[in-house]
């Protein structure tokens, strides 16, 4: 499928995804969020990819939905389309792990994306912010939701309430980040991340991302019950026997992913 959006390359067993309207610092547009969803689900079916980066350009991530395509978009448009719904929370029901690499603005939807994916790597120049309160609306993606959940009300409610951006270092201090690294090591360092993370059991690592997961949809001891679960099941996965065989061994274990 010839993709207009955005850019796909292959890194071994690693796929990089950019999103590539830099005229407009990556507004995201529906044709846009369709074309990511395309690519989502071919990239989800290919057994050879394990891991995956979601990165933009060096000006931004995402400034947002595309303002000027929603601007004159009535309730019942909006309504009845479930406007773009289906497309955005695809990243959010992808079951393989995903990375978002984040420079510049991640501002709106660009920063509720970034939400979606497993953990943020951030340039040193990366900015993030919900800024929809200065067009007179809400974030519709997720931010008053995911963001409250991973940095707190104060913290979600001065960025909501506000619209005001934080600053690599301030997103690093309220866990909305995981790690900063200087803007020009950016996509090297999160290939290196997603390759770690591939060199490991695939059906492994969407088990443990099930499991995190949980603890964001589910009271402690369900979570815990549902760890427990998955726990269990893999040991009935090949890579499982691998892994602590290598390790009895003193070898370096070799993953079938299976
Ligand atoms: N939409 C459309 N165009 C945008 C844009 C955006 N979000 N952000 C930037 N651009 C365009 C600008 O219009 C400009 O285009 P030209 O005028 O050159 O044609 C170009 O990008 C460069 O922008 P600036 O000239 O403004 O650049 P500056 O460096 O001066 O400022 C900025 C950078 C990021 C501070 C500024 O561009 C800005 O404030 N942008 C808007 C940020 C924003 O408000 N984002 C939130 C949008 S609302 C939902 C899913 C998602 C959403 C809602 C629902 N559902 C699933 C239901 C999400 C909503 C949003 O994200």
């Amino acid at each position: 499928m010839p993709l207009h959006y955005l850019e796909l390359e292959t890194h071994e067993a690693v796929a990089l995804i950019r999103f590539n309207r830099p005229q407009v610092l990556n507004a995201l547009c529906a044709a846009m969020m369709a074309e990511l969803a395309g690519v989502l689900d071919q990239l989800e079916q290919d057994h050879a990819i394990r891991a995956v980066v979601l990165t933009g350009t060096a000006e931004a991530f995402a400034a947002g939905a595309d303002i000027k395509e929603m601007r004159d978009l009535t309730y019942m448009d909006v309504y009845r389309a479930d406007f773009v719904t289906v497309d955005w929370e695809r990243i959010a029901s992808f079951r393989k792990p995903i990375i978002a690499a984040v420079a510049g603005f991640a501002l709106g939807g660009g920063c509720e994306m970034a939400l979606m994916c497993d953990f943020i790597l951030a340039a040193d120049n990366a900015r993030f912010g919900q800024p929809e309160i200065k067009l007179g609306t809400i974030p519709g993606a997720g931010g008053s939701q995911r963001l409250a959940r991973f940095v707190g009300k104060s913290k979600a409610m001065d960025m909501v309430l506000t619209g005001r951006t934080l600053d690599a270092q301030e997103a690093e201090r309220c866990g909305l980040v995981s790690r900063v690294v200087k803007a020009d090591e950016l996509v090297d360092e999160a290939l290196l991340t997603a390759s770690r993370i591939a060199s490991y059991s695939g059906p492994v690592c969407m088990l443990a991302k099930e499991a995190v997961n949980a603890a964001f949809e589910t009271t402690l001891a369900e979570g815990v019950r549902q760890e427990r679960r998955l726990f269990h099941s893999t040991f009935a996965i090949d890579d499982q026997k691998e892994g602590m065989a290598a390790f009895s061994e003193k070898r370096r274990a070799q993953f079938s992913h299976r």
